[in-house]
């Protein structure tokens, strides 16, 4: 018997009977339970495990097949993957829904009260992190020898309640109940160091030994992360840390001193406990660098044993291996690598590094400076001792080459150094990950081509074929299939078969239906339908949504200004032929975010004041459900006739809620910003509402002085509705608002609020035309196939990591 090939396998339930069977089998002896005292829980966990069998068959096959194929593996290292509710998808992914459905059925149960248990791991805190989970997707969808690490946060992204006062955080304790989607893999444990200090080797300038002060152990567990259409199962490794033994404090604990003796262990588990809830912005915090580290030495030290399984010499690491750094987070891996290679496994130091900057590549998020990770050399030196005289030496040859190419050019130095001088020492976390590796990738077009003209310019000059770009994906099957059956169904129909969800440029061939007054029909009646369920507001109002995390460069303070706006010209004019709108925001703000928490507790007051005007309520209300995360997404995004991307140009790095909206069919309103100019260009000028200053007329408004007052002061509208903010009937919260707006705005609100206003009549006017606006609306959907992470795959692989897909063969 062949057990590498899973010839050896168990068979599995293919028929409604044999899934039975499964399921039974997993209630009796996995849940201890029987059908006549069986919980929807135990239903749950059944289901769950019976699920999670079929997914791990193909993984076994998966597994076999890519190691005989000795592929260059993709490694993708992040600090967050927002997965997603996982049974709906796993039932997708492995066919079998309509069995699933009848079995639990027959157990007394609807699969939807079971999807309702089915809790997803926050383990992020917006597009990042979902862009590492549409990207592990489609890793699997393109049968691309992958996997994806990542830390288990016992907590992770708060849960938010919104009440009048704005947001409150409550910890969110996702696998309370357990998670029925994880193995662990304890035989796998890595050993992490952290502090301590380093010795000379004698007769080596180069290598050093690192004698760390704390040892703490990294157990990693796995969830499978199937590919759709395929037969790939990739996977995704979570590290959790836990203390060695070697920390519980012995002496203390035969002293009876119980408490103390376990502090350390405690201190160990802490660093994987929760997930840092910052948004662009960076706390220099300690435990967030050990988070880093953790996962990095946990990972990098995986994946060497990974290599060594072949017995191949270190000459084909690089051949074999790529590892991408979902932006700065990972970055340590860069020095951590050079350590291993140096130190531990002598290899010489040039060779190394020529080793490392084949493996890794690099991909950028953002381009606020702030945003730009910076570690206090102090705290590096304490920390990670050793790593800091790696990255001294990897500097000093760094800057010897720079000084090669451009003599003399001191400010040059100073400006692309690995190490920030001034006001105080810190580690440039970006400037490594340049420096480290061999390729570096924006999000999308413009971000790209602003990081090679603005932020890393520098090194742009140096090495222009190095930066490429990349523009993010989405998911088609979670975005589109799952969140969005209805719709699916008529796409399918509408295109004769369902090659979309593997081939999401197919949606192109929509357009011709967008003519046909009856598929316009059935698409304007399946949006109702998902607003009827949605249940936020009047179905046949215009659901105008705005759902991204709070940040003032995305500019929820310019879509309030809108709404009070609108307030105001209705209660000047009741009896107008007003657009009813439904005004929805969700999303969430860093806990210590004080300006983005002040907007959304006006937006809650300002909502709930109009919910109370009787002249005002039939046009226009405004909601803000709580605790945005990925399912609440799913329901969103279906029901939204407008979407708003709406931050300053220049700002947003790509967006990639901007791109589920369009695939399903919402209009978007936006700036020339991110993946909006990708966007816009595909879906046309005439179905898209542009408003705004470009990125350099942004940058030209900022250099020549930008006064807010004179917008204030010329404009009646804007200045009535900051009058409201200012005059206190919205509390201090509003005044602080329209203060930092007045004040210097780094994101120029009050300079757009016109030209958006403008636009927004362009939507109503457009909106009262239903034929033209369905028309556009399915146009949206029809252009936007560039948008799926597939694509976004098959552009890193083609271009950055230069692999190729293994394909599973099928079991029959
Ligand atoms: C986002 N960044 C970008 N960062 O803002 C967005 O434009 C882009 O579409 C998306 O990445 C995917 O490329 C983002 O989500 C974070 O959440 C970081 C978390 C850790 C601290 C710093 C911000």
């Amino acid at each position: 018997m062949d057990l590498r090939q899973g010839i050896g396998l168990r068979k599995l339930g293919k028929t409604t009977d044999e899934f039975q069977q499964d399921l039974l089998s997993n209630l009796y002896y996995r849940r201890g339970t029987t059908v006549e005292s069986a919980s929807a829980r135990d239903a749950y966990e059944a289901l769950s495990q019976t699920v999670r069998d079929h997914l791990a068959e193909r993984r076994a096959r998966t597994a076999a097949a890519q190691f005989a194929s000795n592929p260059r593996w993709v490694y993708y290292l992040s600090a967050e993957y927002l997965l997603g509710a996982q049974l709906e998808q796993n039932l997708l992914y492995s066919g079998t829904g309509d069995l699933a459905a009848e079995a639990v059925k027959a157990l007394g149960f609807s699969l939807e009260d079971l999807e309702d248990l089915d809790v997803e791991p926050g383990l992020g805190n917006g597009g990042l992190g979902r862009l590492a989970a549409c990207l592990v997707d489609s890793l699997a969808t393109r049968d691309i020898p992958a996997v994806g690490y990542g830390i288990r946060y016992d907590l992770g992204i708060f849960r938010q309640v919104i009440t009048e006062n704005g947001q409150t955080e409550l910890p969110d304790d996702w696998a309370f109940q357990g998670n029925p989607w994880e193995f662990p893999a304890p035989d796998d444990r890595q050993t992490v160091g952290f502090y301590g200090h380093t010795e000379p080797i004698p007769g080596s300038e180069t290598r050093k030994t690192w004698v760390p002060g704390e040892i703490v152990l990294g157990e990693p567990s796995h969830m499978l992360v199937p590919g759709y259409g395929t037969e790939t199962v990739n996977i995704v490794r979570l590290w959790s840390a836990k203390a060695s033994e070697a920390s519980f404090d012995l002496s203390r604990f035969s002293a009876g001193q119980y408490a103390e003796a376990v502090q350390e262990a405690v201190r160990a588990e802490n660093i994987s406990k929760v997930l840092y809830p910052d948004d662009s912005t960076e706390l220099g915090r300690e435990l967030r660098l050990k988070q880093q580290y953790f996962l990095v030495s946990c990972s990098l030290r995986d994946i060497v044993r990974r290599f060594r399984l072949r017995n191949e010499g270190w000459d084909t690491f690089a051949d074999k291996t790529v590892i991408q750094l979902n932006d700065t987070h990972p970055t340590i891996a860069i020095p951590e690598l050079m350590r291993l290679l140096v130190d531990e496994y002598e290899v010489p130091w040039e060779k190394a590094w020529e080793i490392t900057r084949k493996t890794f590549a690099y991909t950028c998020h953002t381009l606020l400076p702030e945003a730009l990770e910076t570690w206090p050399v102090r705290m590096f030196e304490k920390l990670l001792p050793r790593h800091l005289e790696i990255i001294y030496l990897i500097n000093m040859l760094f800057l010897r080459e720079v000084e090669a190419r451009f003599p003399g050019d001191h400010d040059r130095l100073r400006r692309m150094s690995i190490i920030q001088e001034e006001p105080e020492r810190r580690v440039r976390m970006a400037h490594l990950a340049v420096v480290g590796t061999e390729a570096v990738n924006g999000v999308a077009e413009l971000h790209s081509k602003l990081l090679r003209e603005t932020v890393l310019d520098d090194f742009a000059a140096l090495w222009p074929a190095k930066f490429q770009n990349v523009t993010n994906g989405v998911s088609p099957r979670r975005f589109v299939k799952l969140s969005n059956p209805r719709l699916s169904d008529l796409i399918t129909e509408g295109l004769g078969d369902d090659g979309w969800l593997r081939d999401l440029e197919r949606l192109a061939g929509l357009e011709r239906l967008a003519d046909d007054s009856s598929f316009r029909e059935r698409w304007q009646a399946i949006k109702r339908a998902n607003k009827v369920d949605l249940a936020v507001g009047d179905p046949d109002s215009l659901t105008d949504v705005m759902i991204k995390r709070f940040h003032e460069y995305k500019r929820q303070q310019l879509k309030l200004l809108h709404v009070i706006t609108l307030y105001q010209r209705i209660r000047q004019n009741p009896a107008a032929d007003w657009v009813p709108r439904t005004v929805l925001f969700a999303g969430k703000a860093a806990p210590a975010y004080h300006a983005a928490k002040d907007i959304i507790r006006l937006i809650a007051t300002i909502a709930a004041r109009i919910e109370a005007d009787p002249v005002v309520s039939p046009y226009l209300k405004v909601v803000f459900p709580s605790n945005y995360n990925v399912t609440l997404a799913e329901r969103i995004i279906p029901a939204a006739d407008l979407s708003e991307q709406i931050s300053l140009a220049g700002k947003e790095a790509s967006g990639t809620g901007n791109m589920k909206l369009a695939l399903n069919g919402a209009i978007t309103i936006g700036t020339l910003d991110g993946a909006n100019i990708e966007i816009r260009a595909r879906v046309g000028e005439d179905n898209f509402f542009l408003f705004g200053m470009d990125a350099y007329e942004a940058a030209q408004a900022r250099a020549n002085g930008y006064h807010p007052r004179h917008y204030y002061e010329r404009d009646d509208e804007l200045r009535a509705a900051m009058d409201t903010l200012i005059s206190g009937i919205f509390g201090d919260v509003g005044r602080r608002v329209a203060g930092s707006l007045l004040d210097w705005d780094e994101y120029l609100t009050l300079g757009d609020f016109r030209s958006y206003l403008e636009s927004q009549e362009h939507v109503e006017k457009t909106w009262r035309d239903t034929a033209r606006w369905t028309r556009m609306s399915i146009l949206n959907t029809a252009h936007s196939g560039f948008f799926s992470a597939d694509r976004t795959v098959a552009d890193y692989a083609a271009r950055i990591w230069r692999v190729a897909p293994v394909a599973v063969p099928r079991l029959d």
